[in-house]
């Protein structure tokens, strides 16, 4: 049963309560339940003032493949954009301070990992953070819970996919489920306690020529306890279009291989639907 106030709204086949705000959903005297999805609404006369940021919190959901795939998905999940707006819950007390810190300091830490990438590549540091209007890049704040699982073979965490924006930085409890593609195989990520996982993601793999590759990866369950994980993807600014560097160009003299795409564009496109989606954006040389 959903929530009262709500509308119904399909969404990869399922009914997806939507909601105004969050505080409507927590505010419902017929709350029976925490559905793990939502969409968002800007219709300031469905329930709950949109416009209010107190009271908003944009919500993207992701779209996964998962057409051809029998999935049995075991998480709920928390998509919150925290640049360049912050966004934040009004619950629980000091859960926005809390969030408003974590969230700027993972920033600092992507900005250093972009200028090295940068410098690896021969550039300036602060290139891709320039090139890229790092100042006003989409950061978003994905908080997955994934309950134990009695059959974990049955069921999966988190679908294969690879990130829309540049680099992900991910940190989980104490217990593992991340696996990354590698030739072919899945390999569950050793993560040092307290450490963060750096992932690259698509807009990084188009701008560096294909140096740095988008990586596959998905969360497993596990039949023990309840994993969380954090993860913190960043991307370009939404008007930004991803191409590959022009120094990378003239430097090795080779066309380019993706077409020209805005970051909005590039999250919004159906055929994100369609993986791998770099695939789509590639430019063909005949
Ligand atoms: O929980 C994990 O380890 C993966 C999370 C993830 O890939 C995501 O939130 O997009």
């Amino acid at each position: 049963m959903a929530p009262t106030g709500t509308s119904m709204e399909a969404y990869n086949g399922h009914e997806v309560p939507k909601v105004a705000s969050i505080k409507t959903l927590a505010d419902s005297a017929a709350l029976t339940f925490v559905p793990s999805e939502y969409t968002y609404t800007k219709n300031p006369n469905e329930q709950g003032d949109a416009n209010d940021p107190e009271h908003s919190i944009p919500i993207l959901i992701f779209p996964f493949s998962h057409q051809d795939l029998l999935i049995n998905e075991q998480k709920d999940f928390l998509k919150v954009i925290v640049h360049p707006q912050f966004n934040s819950l009004y619950k629980p007390a000091g859960y926005s301070e809390v969030s408003l810190e974590f969230s700027k300091r993972t920033r600092e830490v992507a900005t250093e990992m972009l200028k090295g990438i940068s410098e690896s590549l021969g550039l300036e540091g602060h290139y891709i953070v320039k090139a890229m209007n790092w100042d006003r890049g989409l950061q978003i704040l994905a908080a997955n819970y994934y309950p134990a699982c009695p059959q974990p073979d049955k069921a999966i965490g988190l679908p294969p996919h690879t990130d829309h924006g540049l680099v992900t930085l991910l940190i989980q409890n104490e217990m593992g489920g991340l696996e990354v593609k590698h030739k072919d195989q899945w390999v569950l990520v050793n993560v040092a306690p307290g450490a963060f996982v750096v992932t690259i993601g698509d807009q990084m793999q188009i701008l560096t020529k294909d140096k740095y590759k988008s990586i596959w990866h998905r969360a497993v369950v596990n039949n023990k306890a309840t994993r969380i994980s954090i993860a913190v993807p960043r991307g370009p600014s939404l008007d930004t279009p991803a191409l590959p560097i022009p120094e990378l160009l003239e430097r090795e003299g080779q066309a380019p291989k993706y077409i020209g795409m805005t970051y909005e564009k590039f999250i919004a496109s159906p055929a994100a639907l369609i993986k791998p989606f770099l695939d789509h954006l590639r430019v063909k040389h005949n």
